[in-house]
């Protein structure tokens, strides 16, 4: 143990010690034998508490070489926490009436991309890398969301076209480490996608190999033969950290930890089982390992992120800050109850073991829970990445098939309202999305004639297809609603029409 010896994180660590140390954590005499087997990119709060906490668990369970070296494309902030205390951090998991606390020791370290590509590199060329798995939010695959394609003209992949040595973009550390391996013929690792994408796992293989692509026909042939990209459904709500959880944790927990990570006591983990060079036992300690993942995800991603999308521009524009408050209101419950069975149920194939009707009752309970404080703000934010796959696909569905599309309209006129960057009583609000400027710039110009501003978003390629674009009466509807919401400037006054 070094770093943590420095921080009041110590305490939990010597009561800890046995189980660190069976990890191979902090175990300063023996630094050759970390045992390290996965590099993972995108270290934020959501892998702490799911993916690696599995990890842990199947560590614990059933052994296996399986420690995680962490890798932060951006920020330095999550390196500057872990570092210092050996990558100790404190899993905090909370229910309305229970909760736990756990020390995960299975992250190895941090590394900080644009400070050390090189380093990176090196960790993913390293022998002992058997798995490379990713959770870089939507807008990391630098793809368009509609179309699903490589998007050749974003800033990072044309960076890391010109300098494959020293990339930035999560596409370009892959495919460079990729070719690194295959020229020294070392075993492939297996690439594991842990984003709310549909397909993940496909998706992340096409774009790797359309990026490959452009630097030889022989690496992408390469790459399409030895390695796999599995896809997964992930399922944990993390909302993000606050200094108030942090202190008032500490009382509880006797020691300070900036790094320490809050969920709900829920988890769930549904993977493709298509490794090409081992995998921990993640089905030993809950996790579905199964042949087919699409349905698991589709399920998932309508259901409880097409309704936390609802919830997240609803609740915003209403002046509600978090899940739970949007939960409260009956009203609000009404229309995500409504939101599920009329217009995303039918769009659905019912995975194999899942009753819907449960599901969507478990979803409500865990929108409510108390100590989460997710904020309606976070969630709001990239809805222009977020929107095709959570609430596009399920529209076109009903749409094909002559079923309700009033709360998905309702929806997409306020995130619409939302991304003008102006609230429904003229407060500014700080707009988070690759696409920001246009859907600003689109608000600006259209602000008076609503029809032909939705029009005009309806036209943004790369989250609306064709099949929308040219929908006339979606087009109307949306326009319809976003005249109410300005007009009546209260989300929940709109919502109450509908289901009167
Ligand atoms: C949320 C997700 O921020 C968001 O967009 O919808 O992070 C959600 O909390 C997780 O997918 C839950 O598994």
């Amino acid at each position: 143990m070094s770093g943590a010896k420095d921080t009041r994180l110590s305490m939990a660590y010597a009561a800890n010690k046995p189980l660190a140390l069976s990890l191979g954590c902090c175990d300063d005499n023996d630094s050759n034998n970390k045992r390290l087997g996965i590099v993972h990119i995108g270290i934020g709060a959501f892998h702490r508490a799911h993916q690696a906490w599995y990890t842990q668990n199947a560590m614990l369970k059933s052994g296996g070489d399986w420690r995680i070296t962490g890798v932060s494309l951006r920020s330095e902030t999550v390196a500057q926490q872990l570092n210092p205390q050996d990558g100790l951090y404190t899993l905090v998991e909370q229910n309305a009436d229970s909760s736990s606390h756990t020390l995960i020791s299975v992250v190895d370290k941090v590394l900080v991309a644009p400070q050390d590509p090189q380093r990176v590199l090196q960790q993913l060329c390293d022998k002992s890398t058997r798995i490379v798995s990713l959770t870089i939010t939507e807008k990391g695959y630098c793809h368009d969301g509609a179309s699903g394609g490589l998007n050749l003209s974003h800033p990072d992949i044309q960076h890391d076209l010109q300098n494959l040595a020293s990339p930035r973009s999560a596409l370009g550390f892959l495919v460079s480490a990729m070719q690194q391996r295959i020229s020294e013929r070392l075993a492939p690792f297996t690439v594991m996608s842990c984003d709310n994408l549909p397909n993940n796992g496909q998706l992340l293989r096409h774009l790797v190999l359309a990026f490959a692509e452009q630097v030889s026909p022989t690496l992408a042939t390469n790459i399409q033969q030895q390695y796999s990209f599995p896809s997964s459904m992930v399922d944990r709500i993390v909302p993000a950290v606050t200094d108030e959880v942090v202190s008032d944790w500490a009382k509880t927990l006797g020691y300070s930890d900036q790094a320490l990570v809050l969920t709900e006591c829920f988890s769930q983990w549904v993977i493709e089982d298509d490794f090409v060079n081992g995998r921990p036992d993640w089905e030993g300690v809950g996790a579905l390992l199964v042949s087919n993942v699409h349905v698991f995800e589709t399920m998932k991603l309508r259901l409880l992120n097409g309704s936390h999308s609802a919830i997240a521009y609803l609740g915003y524009l209403g002046g509600l800050k978090t899940v739970a408050e949007v939960m409260r209101l009956p009203s609000y419950q009404m229309f995500i109850r409504g939101l599920m069975h009329d217009e995303i149920i039918p769009s659905l194939e019912v995975p194999p073991g899942m009753d819907l009707t449960v599901y969507c009752e478990q979803l409500i309970a865990r929108f409510l829970n108390p100590h989460l404080h997710h904020q309606t703000y976070q969630i709001a934010m990239d809805g222009s990445q977020k929107l095709p796959q959570r609430l596009l696909n399920p529209l076109r569905s009903q749409l094909a098939g002559a079923g309700g599309i009033n709360r998905i309209a309702v929806i997409i006129a306020a995130w619409i309202q939302y991304t003008s960057g102006v609230g429904l009583n003229g407060e500014q609000i700080t707009v988070k999305d690759p696409l920001s400027t246009e859907l600003a710039g689109l608000a600006i110009q259209h602000q008076h004639d609503v029809g032909t501003w939705v029009k005009e978003v309806f036209q943004l390629q790369a989250v609306f297809d064709e099949s929308l674009s040219q929908n006339i009466l979606c087009i109307a509807l949306v326009t319809r609603y976003l005249s109410a919401l300005r007009e009546i400037k209260q989300p929940l006054a709109l919502i109450e029409t509908l289901d009167a």
